[in-house]
């Protein structure tokens, strides 16, 4: 049988085609490492999330040069934001959500997963260079989806820390009772640090050197005479290496009758509040931290 030559041309570029396809769908289903979301993961609650990767959302190191990120998304923002780690490092992320689908997706780059309430998304990245990555959720997941990113820094090794400082003082005091403030310093590295945890207090400065093991935490407090302050609101700072921590303490003549049971008795102080100057300062102190709370429960329906 005689084929023609066009008619054989036509058939070889068919074949190389068929054969084309299926090769790039062959290397897109296993020569990329793409998975379903939660193939090698547990599930977890999304509602309750408070085991030790989820409850406080962060990032670790867990060997030389490699890191672990543990990230929440929640309509309508990811946490921790922004996530830090260091150049030349490979950091792998656990990432679940705490209500509906989302999405983790680091702007241009291919580390792209969708974010499932109950699975753990895991991703392994190596960062080479110091860069700015946004992060952007790409499934809809409410009314504020277009608002919901975050930022992923990767900094210059000699900038980064995993130092995480947390520092607690009283409102309010006596005057002549002593203020501790207590300064909660955690090292997220493997290996220990040496720093100096500073009090600046008035016109006073107190400062420690601390050496903190890796994964370990540390105390520090300070105990200030109130006296010397004098009465009235005074501003205190810790400070620990770049991170700070500050509020005000009141040091006033003499605390108010009924301090005591202002949490069972929130109305009544409401009420004598107008008329009484520092009592009002108390309360509004209280006052601020009911909001907080109000807030952070509504914030998964209203948050930016
Ligand atoms: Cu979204």
């Amino acid at each position: 049988m005689n084929i023609h030559t066009y008619e054989k041309l036509w058939l070889i570029a068919a074949m190389v085609l068929i054969v084309g396809f299926i090769a790039t769908i062959t290397y897109g289903s296993v020569g990329l490492g793409i998975t379903m979301v939660g193939d090698q993961q547990d599930t977890v609650e999304p509602t309750e999330l408070d085991d030790e990767r989820f409850s406080d959302p962060r990032v670790a190191q867990v060997g030389e040069n490699e890191y672990e990120a543990y990230v929440t998304a929640q309509m309508f923002s990811f946490q921790p934001d922004p996530i830090e780690v260091p150049e030349d490092s490979e950091v792998t992320f656990y990432v679940t959500s705490r209500d509906v689908i989302h999405s983790f997706s680091l702007v241009g780059t291919n580390v792209n997963t969708m974010v499932i309430p109950g699975e753990v998304a895991e991703m392994t990245v190596e960062f080479d260079e110091p860069q700015d990555y946004g992060v952007v959720c790409n499934e809809y997941c409410g009314p504020n989806h277009h608002n919901m990113e975050g930022m992923v820094h990767v900094v210059p090794e000699d900038e980064f820390d995993l130092t995480e400082l947390d520092a607690e003082a009283p409102d309010e005091v006596e005057t002549g009772d002593d203020i501790d403030v207590t300064a909660t310093v955690e090292n997220r590295l493997l290996d220990p640090i040496e720093t100096t945890v500073t009090l600046e207090i008035g016109n006073e400065t107190v400062s420690e050197d601390v050496t903190i093991d890796g994964g370990e935490t540390d105390e520090t407090t300070f105990t200030v005479d109130s006296a010397q302050l004098g009465e009235g609101d005074h501003e205190w700072t810790v400070t620990v290496d770049e991170h700070t921590d500050s509020w005000t303490v009141t040091v006033v003549d003499e605390l108010e009758d009924g301090d005591a049971d202002d949490d069972a008795d929130d109305e009544s102080n409401e009420n004598t509040d107008a008329g009484d100057d520092t009592d009002g300062g108390e309360n509004g102190t209280e006052d601020e931290t009911d909001t907080d709370e109000t807030e952070s429960d509504a914030s998964g329906g209203d948050d930016e």
